[in-house]
């Protein structure tokens, strides 16, 4: 390992027990530097000089490469890694751990959770007899909960895509629409939370698609509440026609116009959304997933991620070092 990467690596153990400390101010910080050092031109630092300048990397972040590049470790890291939590399936008997396994069901929060806990039942089994108290996307949610605890693999999402790629072109027309899958699988993670498919289409609408998806046993349930569909976001359960394995799909339509703000939106991660809106914001902007906008509310004509990036001033980061 570059002894850069290493450096990505102690301070990543920094960001995430901050944001287990919910420091958000901290974790952020901690996320810039990485970000910063990401992009970086070389792999092996040598000397603070390197870095000290860069954006992002105050003196405290600094003071913590020194004393690595120095010492070969960061003492503050080696003090948190014990405090760091692995997230477990929350179990037990008790009211709270009860009240916890609910809210790990998607659309659960604690005033469900409550109210299951109220109605005396103790498990995921029994509440699964009980669908005269749950909302749609609960029981859907319960229906596939082992399935949607699971991250799925990169390659398999490689595959799905060119499947629904391949059926879009036959029913639609290659060239009808653009579709991209973006969130972590676009930053290159080794596997993801959920599909995050992106389309732009003058041909056809989000229904169509979702309509489509489904005759072809790609969607199997709708997330959404039923009569409130939006015209812009899908969010339900998908798979491989004849697998047994099922996942959370999110489907996004945007027009034309909208579509490098909404690819940037989409691409994630958070942290680098929210560093980038809050540049746009310092020069008198507002950015969001449909466009960047002056202060009167007038669309900038920026179209393309590169552009928009461009446009503000802000060096061009790939997607996998977002
Ligand atoms: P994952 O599914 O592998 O866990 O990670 P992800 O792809 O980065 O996260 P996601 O929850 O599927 O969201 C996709 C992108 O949407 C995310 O990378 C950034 C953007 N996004 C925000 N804010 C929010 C938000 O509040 N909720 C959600 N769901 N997405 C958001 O910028
Ligand atoms: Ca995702
Ligand atoms: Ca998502």
């Amino acid at each position: 390992m570059s002894n850069k990467q290493d450096i990505i690596n102690n301070l990543n153990i920094l960001a995430i027990y901050y944001k287990q400390e919910r420091d958000g101010i901290r974790r952020m910080a901690y996320e810039n530097a990485i970000r910063s050092l990401n992009i970086l031109d070389t792999d092996n630092i040598t000397s603070i000089k390197q870095v000290k300048d860069l954006k992002g990397i105050g003196k405290n972040i600094t003071a913590k490469i020194q004393e690595y590049l120095e010492t070969g470790q960061i003492r503050k890291v080696e003090e948190v890694k014990p405090l760091i939590k692995t997230p477990k399936k929350p179990e037990g008997t008790s009211k709270e751990g009860i009240i916890a396994l609910f809210k790990t069901i998607p659309g659960v929060g604690d005033a469900w959770a409550e109210k299951f806990w109220n109605e005396g039942i103790k498990s995921l089994n029994e509440l699964k007899k009980r669908p005269d108290l749950m909302t749609h996307q609960q029981i859907i949610g319960l229906k596939y909960y082992d399935d949607l605890q699971k991250r799925i693999p990169r390659d398999y999402i490689y595959i799905f895509e060119l499947m629904c790629r391949h059926l879009l072109n036959v029913e639609f027309g290659r060239d009808s629409y653009t579709m991209v899958i973006a969130g972590s699988y676009r930053r290159g993670l080794l596997d993801s939370g959920d599909i995050d498919m992106l389309i732009t289409s003058k041909v056809f609408t989000l229904r169509q698609v979702t309509d489509f998806f489904t005759r072809k046993n790609i969607i199997v349930a709708n997330l959404g509440t039923e009569g409130k569909e939006s015209k812009e976001k899908f969010m339900g359960i998908a798979h491989c026609p004849g697998g047994d394995f099922f996942f959370h799909m999110d489907i996004v339509m945007l027009p034309q116009e909208e579509w490098g703000a909404g690819l940037l939106w989409f691409t994630g991660s958070k942290g680098f959304n929210v560093q980038l809106r809050y540049t746009a914001k310092k020069k008198g902007y507002t950015l969001n997933q449909h466009g960047l906008f002056s202060k009167s509310g007038t669309q900038i004509p920026v179209f393309t991620e590169k552009e928009i990036v461009s446009y503000l001033g802000e060096p061009w980061i790939p997607p996998e070092k977002r």
